[in-house]
């Protein structure tokens, strides 16, 4: 398993997007910490020079592993359960602008907050089936590319549409797709699961990506989850893919990202 943490390509408000700011500076400095990869919120894709992206993360040996796409709800409203059409359209085709860039970098898009929230006047379940349908034709866009999809269940204050691995499950098996799986982030879990190393067992190898943050959603090592036990529990299932920091950039960015490098290092090795 290897090590990345997320970086903001653009400003953002979501707080744990753990690197914000200029790009070169960050990617130099996440690669001389000890990272492999790191792990790109991009809100547009427009907004991105991928050529630019590929040159400075190739000169620093840093893969992509996956791309987060959540800006689009936080900064601009796009969802897939918005009340109004054109929006959930609007939201399908941004998810579907991240599949050429996903491909050039073999990394999995990340299926968070686009999902939305259940607005007032929209049902749970019509959000539920929109929810799934958007699933559907972005996963088989996606597969034509050879790219993933990794839905993450996230806690209850931020959402009622999955929150918990078990209807992350269920949502799988709704939505039949080959590349569709789970973003399993321990934040989430340890409000959400009733047991983290159950759950990702009950998960195993739909677990295209791992998020780690600890309780407090500081730096592992910073709260009170068990680590070693989690991240155990996470090779038993066969897991290959990436173990990617996404906490709170407290004391600062720098510092949490290389306590999270050092406890995690220490784990795992
Ligand atoms: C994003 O990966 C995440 O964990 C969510 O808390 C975003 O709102
Ligand atoms: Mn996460």
């Amino acid at each position: 398993m290897k090590l990345s943490v997320v970086l903001s390509t653009q400003s953002a408000q979501f707080q744990a997007a753990t690197f914000k700011g200029d790009l070169e500076t960050n990617l130099a400095r996440i690669a001389s910490l000890g990272y492999q990869g790191v792990e790109l919120a991009i809100r547009d894709p427009k907004l991105v020079n991928y050529d630019e992206l590929e040159r400075i993360t190739k000169a620093h040996n840093l893969s992509v592993p996956a791309i987060g796409t959540g800006q689009a709800w936080g900064e601009e409203g796009l969802s897939f359960t918005d009340p109004d059409p054109a929006v959930r359209q609007a939201a399908i085709e941004r998810i579907k602008s991240h599949i050429p860039g996903a491909a050039r970098f073999g990394a999995i898009i990340i299926i968070g907050l686009i999902r939305g929230i259940v607005k007032p006047g929209v049902g749970q379940a019509q959000a539920e089936t929109w929810l799934c349908e958007a699933l559907q034709e972005c996963s088989r866009a996606a597969q034509a590319d050879g790219v993933r999809l990794a839905l993450e269940p996230i806690n209850r204050y931020e959402t009622t549409l999955v929150n918990s691995t078990a209807q992350g499950r269920d949502l799988i098996e709704k939505v039949g797709a080959e590349n569709f799986g789970l973003l399993l982030d321990t934040f989430h879990m340890n409000i959400e699961e009733p047991q983290i190393e159950d759950s990702i067992a009950s998960c195993a190898e739909r677990i295209f990506h791992f998020h780690v943050a600890d309780s407090n959603r500081w730096y592992p090592g910073a709260g009170h989850l068990d680590f070693s036990s989690i991240l155990a529990e996470l090779s038993s299932t066969g897991y290959q893919g990436w173990i990617s920091g996404e906490f709170l950039p407290l004391p600062d960015a720098e510092t949490a990202a290389q306590k999270s490098i050092e406890y995690l290092m220490e784990i795992l090795h």
